[in-house]
């Protein structure tokens, strides 16, 4: 036994004997533990070195090519009640996922080593972070938590001490995708994950835990758990506040968390405390406070550029392990948007042909947090950092604003639960179909929509002083498909209205919808957006609205009595405004 926590020395006693590994390894997160687990990989090929002249550090992956993405119809809450997961999940009997999960465990380890990966989300000596145990058999998800988490023996002794963990059994089994499950049994805390490798089905520690299982804990122990990035943006006085920001996955929350300001906003900066899961808790001055439990990043890797985002392109030169990107003839990695260099092989590692692109669309980078130059130490302070304004969006070629303000916390409820988005290629299915995404969180809520939106606005009673709430569409198109707005670091000029908005220091317009910025109150000098464009971005479209908050209704007809009363009032009452 490695350890005193008698719970844990069970569970691995018990999953050994039911999956058969040939050995048990307890990690201890070490620098030379990582090392021995990429030589491993590099000898038997899971991992190729990539030119460590120039990339040094650096590794690609190359997944099968039926495992790139997260799997939502094979993901499952796994409640008693069926209603409690919500029309928002898909939803099993805890017997019966058990049972088939079980059926698929049976000796699937058989010839190979279980690793233990004792975890901390969050800093470890923070009272906000939770532990888990993430049980395995494949090194790269070991070598891949060991970037993204705090893994080892400072999470083992906080186990010991809390006596409480996340259990998280995982397998790559023979990645047939009709063997493959990922199910969440939120009542027991346990994860069962099989039949694929891909991170956000197989890093535990992310979705599965800091998103699904702690949302259904955050309800019942007073905090949220949500799909947000975390920044800390510096004025020019030196001044720095915070933004917590939900977009769904690959529209732009790892390029806005290290967002570079552009020339003409001198003397501004951005820290980034989070690229991806915020973990949110009313502190005792009524602000909210916000942690990332995570310690890297496993960001979409195509269109990381200079231009798109500086930061990200310098830190992923050393110490990063690549997933399914394409390789140059001279071993470096290649992706679309890679101005350098040109591609020889494509993601699966078969000679350019034809259009098809080196890159998969989902092919991902991981690295440690440290690497990125916006780094702040806030990230790992135990108290996190107090938020100022909470930001949701969406990919929508039509109709959302480029921004808009929320009245007050209950409007921003509203506004959260009606986000709306083009599906993308961080899941497998159709790209580009406009769905509902309720706080960038319908692949992640661990519990029934409905329940969720009721503890948001208990939450924001317990706020005396409440982020103010926004909403931002950096994504509007014209006829002809061209983007209206320039993004990425020009994204900065929209943050900096907000902020003023949360002082009451920036001049904005009353629509039904809520308030938009007034002519010129949104500096665009220097930036490459025309007044008509601008004009465009901000309209607002009544009739459009009209039809957008009746589907908004119809959408909340599907959660019946158990949506909050207070939601349907407010969205009545803008459908009446809209005349
Ligand atoms: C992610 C996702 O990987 O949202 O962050 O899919
Ligand atoms: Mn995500």
């Amino acid at each position: 036994m490695n350890t005193s926590c008698q719970t844990l020395a069970d569970w691995v006693e018990q999953v050994a004997s039911h999956t058969r590994p040939e050995k048990i390894h307890w990690c201890d997160g070490s620098e030379n533990e990582y090392r021995g687990l990429i030589d491993l990989m590099l000898a038997d090929e899971t991992l190729l070195e990539l030119d460590q002249r120039n990339w040094p550090g650096c590794y690609l992956h190359r997944s099968d090519p039926s495992d790139v993405a997260r799997v939502e119809h094979l993901t499952f809450i796994c409640t008693p009640e069926e209603a409690d997961a919500g029309p928002n999940n898909n939803w099993m009997a805890p017997e019966e996922a058990h049972r088939k999960t079980d059926e698929l465990f049976a000796g699937c380890m058989q010839g190979r080593t279980l690793y233990v990966i004792p975890y901390c989300m969050g800093p470890i000596d923070s009272p906000y972070s939770r532990c888990g145990v993430e049980i395995t058999d494949s090194p790269y998800v070991v070598a891949n938590m060991r970037i993204m988490t705090r893994m080892g023996t400072a999470a083992l002794r906080r186990i010991e001490q809390d006596d409480s963990f996340v259990k998280g059994l995982h397998s790559t089994g023979d990645l047939d995708p009709d063997k493959r499950f990922i199910m969440h049994f939120p009542e027991e805390l346990t994860i069962k994950s099989i039949g694929s490798g891909y991170g956000g089905n197989a890093l535990l520690g992310k979705k599965c835990h800091a998103l699904r299982i702690a949302s259904y804990q955050a309800r019942y122990e007073g905090w949220l758990a949500e799909h947000m990035l975390i920044l800390g943006l510096q004025d020019p006085t030196g001044r720095i506040r915070y933004i917590a920001a939900a977009f769904p996955s690959q529209c732009g929350k790892t390029n806005l968390a290290m967002l570079v300001p552009p020339a003409e906003l001198d003397g501004w900066r951005v820290w980034t405390v989070g690229d991806d899961i915020a973990w949110l808790h009313p502190g005792d001055d009524g602000r909210l406070y916000a942690i990332n439990p995570e310690a890297g990043f496993f960001g979409v890797v195509p269109g990381t550029a200079p231009d798109t985002n500086l930061n990200a392109y310098e830190m992923i030169r050393r110490d990063t392990i690549f997933t399914n990107v394409g390789v140059t003839a001279d071993n470096e990695p290649w992706w679309e948007g890679r101005a350098e260099n040109k591609p020889a092989l494509d993601w699966k590692g078969q000679p350019m042909s034809g259009d098809s692109p080196a890159a998969h669309p989902n092919s991902r980078f991981t690295v440690s947090a440290r690497q990125n130059k916006g780094y702040t130490p806030l990230m790992d302070d135990p108290r996190g950092v107090p938020i100022s304004a909470i930001v949701f969006g969406g990919r929508r070629r039509e109709l959302a604003p480029l921004v808009y303000q929320a009245r007050d916390w209950e409007h921003g409820v509203l506004v959260g639960a009606s986000v709306a988005s083009e599906t993308t290629a961080a899941a497998a299915g159709q790209v580009g179909v406009v769905r509902r995404d309720p706080m960038a969180m319908k692949p992640f809520c661990g519990y029934n929509f409905a329940d969720y939106w009721g503890h948001w606005l208990e939450t924001g009673k317990r706020l005396s002083s409440p982020p103010e709430v926004f909403h931002v569409n950096w994504f509007r198109r014209d006829e002809s498909g061209r983007f209206l707005w320039p993004g990425f670091g020009e994204n900065l000029r929209v943050l900096s209205w907000i902020l003023d908005r949360c002082e009451n220091g920036a001049d904005a317009v009353d629509t039904p919808i809520g308030m938009t910025p007034a002519a010129g109150a949104l500096n665009t000098d220097g930036a490459d957006v025309s007044a008509a464009d601008m004009e465009a971005l901000l309209h607002i479209d009544r009739a459009g609205w009209r039809q957008e908050m009746q589907q908004i209704g119809e959408y909340f007809d599907t959660y019946g009595e158990r949506l909050p009363a207070v939601l349907r009032q407010r969205q009545q009452k803008i459908l009446g405004e809209l005349g």
